[in-house]
């Protein structure tokens, strides 16, 4: 049953209502989930907070974002024709084309009809009475329903450190994440840009260009391979249309969900000119080809040091400025340890006369003044400040909801000293409460789409067996959640994933415990014990019986 009040702007406001499922998000995930659970013949109602669909590419909408894994990866598989409907024009598309792309999507399968915009949730509490979730939104709505699913994104909870000053500034900020939309001229300005992750990797090259000054706060240099981005070979895209979906298959395969030569040698097997040779040509290819040249990079330290070495040696053939180029030049945490970034003349941009490096590692920026910011060793003055400081990942856009499973207990409390999943997918005390690449999955450190399209899958499966078997509850148990939190804490382990403060590690939030949170084991791996685990009849996890009967809405 639904009733429908509309507020002075014509929004739904104090609906109630009653469905199978909600699903928090309408990113790429929340799209692909409401698609899989109607076609199932479930009841479902996505809530997002932006007025439109695309998730990442709604909001990230700074100049020069884009994917940086390859467009005809990044993209949907589950359907043969899309990828021939759809024309990339780039090897990796912009964020506007991948917005647009989101678009049609919703178009193609009328999804907006089951989506609520600019509604925010703000908890979601299990009641064991009923073995239902109640969502409430900014808007004073009311959602009951069996199942939650939230497909609240791993990078959506965007973050301005806690700068003292910071509301004393009375020039413009902007933060990556959360780009106008109608676009920013910079022209005639002098601005800073503090972060030089992906984001800023990305967006310095074009804010050099436009703004009369720009300097770059940077923490921590990064380690960046060039794009070699350029118009898609039309010939390509229109083979690997050609039946897609069994190419996806095949990405499902692989440690990344990315089909790309892999090494498959130590890097100390070749001579340092055949190793120099291989490197050369992987980095000509452009992209992640580099990172996968050898198989002991992501394991062994001084094997990473020489690939370390190599991208270095490439950023001072490149920056003019010795000192500079020195400042550019990661040197204490192994490569592949933080995200890599993709860039397109990101090192060159420090050639310009009108961009300037500040190292505030040694001199840390101490407060937001009125007119720029104050490091401990000297004071700027900008017109606009462009904060790319990243997202509290993986967990932020959950702990930041009121969720309450079994006993009042709240995922927050839960995870204060870090996320604990089964599969990345529930966790114990929370029934009927999904995370789509959630943490414990391979998620971020995968092409996305796969590990998104893999975990609706496994999803809709699981919530048609219950269907199909009077199933009112799915958990996790106990011991399973501790033996794969112990499992994807041991194979972290014996990477060098621990040696970096990465937002992977939860280390680019104050206070936020270090737990590698991705599982790093491998997607193909990951994919076969989910696998594996419904074979067994749902292995490690609780199914709770008790008669149910369909949502009516
Ligand atoms: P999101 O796209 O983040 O969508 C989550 C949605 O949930 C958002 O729209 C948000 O508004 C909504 N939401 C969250 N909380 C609430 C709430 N409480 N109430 C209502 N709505 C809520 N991955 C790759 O694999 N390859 C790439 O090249 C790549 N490039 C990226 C570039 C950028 C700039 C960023 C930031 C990330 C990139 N990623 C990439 C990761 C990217 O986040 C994923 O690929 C993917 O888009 C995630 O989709 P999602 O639906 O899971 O989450
Ligand atoms: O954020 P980040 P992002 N003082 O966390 C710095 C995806 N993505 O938005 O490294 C000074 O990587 C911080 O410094 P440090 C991708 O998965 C993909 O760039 O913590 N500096 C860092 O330099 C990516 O990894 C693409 O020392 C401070 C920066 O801010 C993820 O999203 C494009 C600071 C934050 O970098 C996040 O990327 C964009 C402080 N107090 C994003 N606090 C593609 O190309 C933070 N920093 C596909």
């Amino acid at each position: 049953m639904t009733q429908t009040t509309l507020d002075s702007t014509n929004q739904t406001t104090g609906t109630q209502a009653e469905y199978d499922a909600v699903i928090v998000g309408a990113g790429f995930a929340g799209m692909y989930m409401l698609h899989r659970l109607r076609n199932a013949g479930f009841s479902a109602r996505v809530i997002e907070a932006g007025d439109g669909v695309g998730g990442t590419w709604y909001w990230n909408r700074y100049p020069g974002a884009r994917c940086d894994v390859e467009s005809m990866e990044y993209q949907y598989g589950f359907d043969d024709d899309l990828p021939k409907e759809w024309r990339w024009s780039e090897r990796y598309a912009t964020q506007p084309e991948i917005l647009n792309y989101a678009n049609h999507v919703a178009d193609r399968f009328d999804l907006r009809r089951d989506m609520q915009f600019e509604t925010r949730v703000n908890a979601a509490h299990f009641d064991e009475a009923t073995n239902k979730w109640t969502v409430t939104t900014n808007r004073g709505d009311t959602y009951i329903a069996q199942h939650c699913i939230m497909a609240t994104g791993c990078l959506s909870a965007a973050r301005i450190p806690d700068f003292k000053g910071l509301s004393s500034y009375k020039g413009a900020t902007y933060h990556t994440g959360n780009w106008p939309h109608e676009g920013v001229d910079f022209s005639g300005m002098r601005i800073a840009i503090v972060g030089t992750g992906s984001s800023a990797v990305q967006s310095i090259p074009h804010l050099a260009e436009s703004a009369a000054h720009l300097t770059v706060f940077q923490r921590t240099p990064n380690y960046s391979l060039p794009s070699n981005n350029g118009a898609l070979d039309a010939e390509l895209r229109d083979k690997m249309s050609q039946n897609y979906t069994e190419y996806r298959k095949k990405a499902m395969g692989t440690f990344a969900g990315i089909i790309r030569p892999v090494g498959t040698k130590s890097v100390f097997d070749d001579t340092e000119e055949e190793r120099n040779k291989n490197f050369e040509e992987r980095w000509n290819l452009g992209g992640f080809a580099f990172s996968s040249a050898y198989n002991d990079v992501g394991v062994n330290l001084a094997a990473n040091n020489v690939a370390a070495e190599f991208v270095r040696s490439k950023i001072r053939e490149v920056v003019k400025d010795p000192e500079t180029a020195e400042l550019l030049c990661p040197k204490d945490y192994p490569i592949g340890t933080k995200r890599l970034c993709i860039d397109t003349g990101y090192f060159e941009t420090f050639n310009r006369d009108n961009v300037k490096l500040v190292d505030v590692r040694n001199a840390p920026i101490e407060e937001l003044t009125e007119k720029g910011l104050r490091t401990s060793e000297a004071e700027y003055e900008f017109d606009a400040i462009v904060f790319a400081t990243g997202f509290d990942a993986m967990t932020g856009a959950l702990t930041s909801i009121d969720i309450q499973g079994r006993d009042g207990l709240t995922i927050k409390e839960k995870w204060a000293p870090g996320p604990r999943t089964y599969l990345g997918l529930q966790s114990v005390g929370f029934p009927n409460l999904y995370t789509i690449t959630g943490p414990g999955s391979p998620s971020v450190l995968s092409n996305m789409i796969v590990s998104i399209e893999q975990h609706v899958n496994w999803i809709t499966d699981a919530l048609e067996y219950m269907r199909a078997n009077h199933l009112a509850t799915m958990e996790p148990n106990l011991d399973a959640e501790d033996a794969w939190v112990d499992h994807v804490n041991a194979v972290a382990e014996k990477t060098l994933y621990m040696q970096a403060n990465s937002w992977y590690l939860g280390a680019n939030v104050p206070g936020k415990p270090r737990v590698f949170m991705p599982y790093v084991g491998g997607l193909q791996n990951y994919d076969k014990k989910c696998q594996e685990v419904v074979a067994n009849g749902y292995e490690g996890f609780t199914l709770g019986a008790g008669a149910r009967e369909m949502a009516t809405v």
